[in-house]
């Protein structure tokens, strides 16, 4: 499906703009996946732009993915020569493995520096990934204290700010990117469904529509279990959606359905786990 995108803000260029510049000033970056689409979180382009510095993949959000397939991504990355995390930062799970992994490439700056006579420095890196991912989070992880704005919806974070991390590591946390055009048609949906695009700039009702088909075909009991209902593999979307607002009692006056409640409450409670782990983007050797 199609999800389009109304609008590409000048903030994001803006946001481009900024990570470009201060690419130059940093050690390395920090790419935040989410671990439920480790695929459709991820732009070619900007990772084209970083690849000038070594990068560590966390895929966060591991929580709401598949853990098998979570497991089988940060296998299959890996193998492609990418450090990667998978993190659940609510928690703190993988915390101390990413540490690890983030003073390794302090030790190796630090020998570079010194091979080169020069003096000993803290590293520094800059934390990239599409909206309301996890980034502002993960700083916040690492710091041990909250010194990032967080929340949860995209565009949290509305300028840059470095964040130092004892005497070793400073961070820089950025607004999220995303681009202005999707190769697979699939990318916006996925985008749309986990919350790295602002319900304001896409049509809700048809994204929570095509949600409500896909769990009717992949998770019937998810649906009967969290409202109760009882659905047919083939049910249309608005179908699945009036149900869904007529046992939450979202009714417009008349007693018809709210669609645009309904559509709005499936979104949310499937992006807080609700209704299950789902991972959409499959490993390749899968
Ligand atoms: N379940 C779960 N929620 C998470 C995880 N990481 C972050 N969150 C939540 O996701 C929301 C967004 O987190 P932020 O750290 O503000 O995201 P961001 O990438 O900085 O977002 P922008 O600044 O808007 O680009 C918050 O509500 C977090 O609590 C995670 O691993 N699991
Ligand atoms: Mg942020």
């Amino acid at each position: 499906m199609q999800v389009n995108i109304q609008w590409y803000p000048g903030h994001m260029a803006k946001t481009k703009r900024e990570l470009e510049e201060n690419l130059a000033i940093v050690d390395m970056v920090l790419e935040v996946r989410d671990a439920r689409i480790p695929v459709s979180s991820h732009n070619a382009d900007l990772a084209k732009l970083v690849a000038k510095r070594p990068v560590v993949t966390i895929l966060a959000k591991a929580d709401l993915a598949e853990s098998e397939l979570t497991a089988a991504w940060v296998r299959s990355l890996e193998n492609q020569g990418i450090p990667t995390v998978a993190m659940n930062l609510k928690s703190g799970h993988g915390l101390a493995e990413l540490e690890k992994k983030i003073r390794a490439l302090h030790r190796q700056v630090r020998e570079r520096l010194q091979q080169r006579g020069r003096q000993s420095r803290s590293l520094r890196g800059m934390v990239i990934g599409v909206p309301n991912v996890g980034k502002s989070t993960l700083i916040n992880r690492l710091a041990k204290r909250a010194v990032t704005k967080t929340g949860a919806r995209p565009g949290v974070t509305r300028g840059k700010q470095w964040v130092r991390i004892g005497n070793w590591l400073q961070l820089l946390d950025i607004p999220g990117v995303l681009w202005p055009k999707f190769e697979d048609p699939a990318t916006g949906f996925h985008l749309a469904v986990t919350g790295a695009i602002s319900e304001d700039v896409f049509d809700y009702v048809k994204v929570g529509s095509l949600l409500a088909e896909i769990l009717a075909t992949d998770r019937p009991k998810a649906l009967e279990h969290r409202f109760g209902l009882k659905t047919m593999p083939t049910e249309a979307g608005a179908a699945i959606l009036e149900a869904i607002g007529r046992r939450r009692g979202l009714l417009l006056p008349g007693g018809h359905v709210d669609e645009e409640k309904a559509a709005l409450l499936l979104l949310r409670e499937f992006r807080q786990g609700l209704l299950g782990n789902f991972t959409w983007n499959i490993p390749p050797d899968f």
